[in-house]
């Protein structure tokens, strides 16, 4: 099933997109839960983790790359930030197009909620 995700990557909705290559697009959330807020998601329309299978290796690995470099260039890194990756509805998942959540530019707490 299509999602607002997929509507994102063909430019059918606006999104403010900081990165994009031939497997993924990351892009400014439209409701930052801090300073610096960006999804990173997979060009493949994979609904969520549960859903990942062994010939999705490469792809997460390169968005792990990918969210490690956006972080860098949005200057986060020698702070540090978070990467989470909402899984199902217990994980508090809305959207089911898989995506990391780069959220940085504050001093982050433990446990999340
Ligand atoms: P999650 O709850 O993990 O499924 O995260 C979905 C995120 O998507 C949430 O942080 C808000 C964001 N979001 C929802 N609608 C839009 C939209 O239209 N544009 C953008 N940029 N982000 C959106």
């Amino acid at each position: 099933m299509e999602t607002l995700f997929d509507k994102i990557i063909k430019r059918q909705v606006p999104a403010d997109i900081v990165f994009e290559d031939e497997l993924c697009l990351a892009f400014r959330d439209i409701s930052p839960q801090a300073p610096t807020h960006i999804l990173l998601i997979p060009k493949k329309p994979i609904e969520s983790m549960a859903k990942l299978n062994t010939e999705d290796q490469a792809l997460m690995g390169h968005m792990l790359l990918t969210a490690a470099q956006i972080a860098q260039s949005e200057g986060l890194s020698e702070e540090g930030y978070r990467l989470v990756v909402n899984t199902n509805s217990a994980g508090g998942q809305s959207v089911y197009h898989l995506h990391m959540h780069i959220l940085g530019g504050r001093q982050m707490q433990w446990p999340p909620g």
